[in-house]
């Protein structure tokens, strides 16, 4: 026999700590909660890894960035898991898991039974190999999930000072990892298929002021084709990448950002999929009523567009994590999530927020040339999405407002004139 719990958390990141300060605020008896993590820290704000976390100097390192100071919130430090009565099973991988039964096997061989099973396993990095190219376990080819990825990019990027570095992917990873690089004063070239960068949000002119930007602090771009091979020497090192408009560029080491899949393997033919996800509803319960799941792996009703998502950033994690738990243990008093999607990043000196969704048609405002900027976009009629550079809280406040209040509009042009005072005024 192993061990019983009321409620199991299954995943120790960003969603799992929000959690279980939920859990806390709704007080959950000491002995009722364990989380169980591959990681072998306490959860932490996996945001710090792209950006505080790579800084040459001062750079954040553990306990000071454990869930949950991402929201100004309690740091969730090992010993207050510990006074708080939850079990925190760390290093442990669970390999199956019976919905059925309520059970959970680790790889340790322990059998954990639940009652209630909250999904928070997130999701891992793609591999080169998934896409036809081999290499990713070159001493120099790096990829960014979790501390250990880290914990390794640093030592490989101390070791390449003034070195080029090229990095494979134009989204979040690869910006984010892109600008860490240059501070840390090594010479960048990205690599990416598509025609700009951040394709998934960013509208051609969006994407062509970061370009701009990255370009003045010495980044060279290479859009519009693949990575086809590595050149690898006798020491396993990669010291050429191979791309497919056949170019070859020398490398002191590679960094990989080309997605995510998530972590649903355990329950494949045991509850519902949807969009990539474990499908739940608005309470973040699963197609079996003892099961939850939140964060990355979760595909939810997004009530204000009428549809289900999987989004794949942090303030849906802790939001959807946070509504999981209050489901659970004030089920007379919850509501349907009812959630506008936010997303941000950091760059630099540069900080973006968006809102809401970015589909229909497109009115940019501000000033392109300076340092405050937007967008707004509008379908069938309605505000529907809104992107900011370099605003102030009360601003991005704003358009999250606006963009939650979906108002009419009936002019694009007017828009477009009034700029950020359509959001400020709606
Ligand atoms: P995760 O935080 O990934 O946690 C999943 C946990 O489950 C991990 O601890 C994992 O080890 C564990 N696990 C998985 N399978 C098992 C198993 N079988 N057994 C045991 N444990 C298991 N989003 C933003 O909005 N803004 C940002 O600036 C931002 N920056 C980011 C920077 C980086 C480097 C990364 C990688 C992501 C970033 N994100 C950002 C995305 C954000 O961090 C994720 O959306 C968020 O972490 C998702 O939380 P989660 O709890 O669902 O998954
Ligand atoms: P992403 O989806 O943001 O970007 C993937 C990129 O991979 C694409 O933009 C494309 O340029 C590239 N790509 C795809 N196939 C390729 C190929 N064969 N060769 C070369 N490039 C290819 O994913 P990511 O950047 O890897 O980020 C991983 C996860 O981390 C995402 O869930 C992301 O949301 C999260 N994250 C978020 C933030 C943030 O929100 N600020 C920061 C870092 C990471
Ligand atoms: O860079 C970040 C970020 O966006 C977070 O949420 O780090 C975390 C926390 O702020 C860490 O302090």
């Amino acid at each position: 026999m192993g061990r019983a719990f009321v409620y199991v958390i299954l995943g120790g990141g960003v969603a799992a700590g929000y959690a279980a300060l939920e859990f806390v605020k709704k007080g959950v008896s000491h002995g009722e909660l364990c989380i169980i993590s591959e990681e072998t820290v306490a959860p932490y704000e996996r945001p710090a890894l792209s950006k505080g976390f790579l800084l040459p100097e001062a750079p954040a390192r553990l306990p000071s960035f454990h869930c949950c100071v991402g929201s100004n919130e309690e740091r969730l430090t090992p010993k207050w898991y510990k006074e708080h009565g939850i079990e925190l099973i760390l290093g442990t991988r669970v390999k199956s898991v019976d919905v059925k039964r309520k059970t959970l096997l680790t790889a340790t061989g322990e059998t954990i039974s639940y009652r209630i099973l909250i999904v928070a396993t997130g999701a891992r990095a793609l591999k080169l190999e998934e896409f036809g190219v081999n290499g990713s376990d070159a001493e120099n080819v790096c990829y960014l999930r979790d501390l250990s990825d880290a914990t390794r990019l640093v030592t490989v990027m101390q070791s390449c000072k003034g070195g080029n570095a090229v990095v494979i992917g134009g989204g979040y990873i690869g910006m984010e990892c892109a600008a860490s690089l240059v501070i840390n004063k090594i010479n960048v070239t990205m690599v990416f298929p598509e025609a700009h960068c951040m394709a998934r949000l960013f509208t051609p002119k969006i994407a062509s002021y970061y370009e701009e930007f990255y370009k003045s602090k010495g980044v060279t771009f290479t859009k519009g084709t693949v990575l086809t091979s590595f050149d690898i020497n006798s020491e396993g090192k990669v010291i050429a990448v191979n791309l497919r408009d056949g170019s070859k560029l020398p490398v002191d080491m590679v960094v990989v950002g080309i997605g995510i899949r998530p972590n649903t393997g355990l329950f494949e033919g045991q509850l519902t999929l949807e969009k990539g996800g474990i499908k739940v509803n608005g309470k973040m319960q699963s197609s079996n009523a003892s099961v939850y799941a939140v964060g990355d792996v979760a595909s939810f009703p997004v009530k204000i567009f009428g549809d289900t998502r999987r989004l794949e950033h942090v303030d849906s994690a802790r939001k959807s994590a946070r509504h999981a738990v209050a489901a659970i243990m004030e089920p007379e008093k919850s509501s349907e999530f009812d959630y506008l999607p936010f997303f941000y990043s950091r760059v630099f000196t540069l900080s973006w927020q968006f809102y809401g969704d970015n589909v229909g048609e497109v009115v940019h405002f501000g000033e392109f040339s300076g340092n405050s900027f937007g967008a707004y976009w509008i379908s069938k009629g309605h505000l529907v999405g809104s992107f900011l550079e370099g605003g102030t809280k009360e601003e991005y406040e704003a358009i999250a407002k606006a963009t939650r209040f979906r108002p009419a509009v009936e002019d694009l042009g007017e828009v477009e004139k009034l700029g950020l005072e359509f959001a400020l005024a709606a």
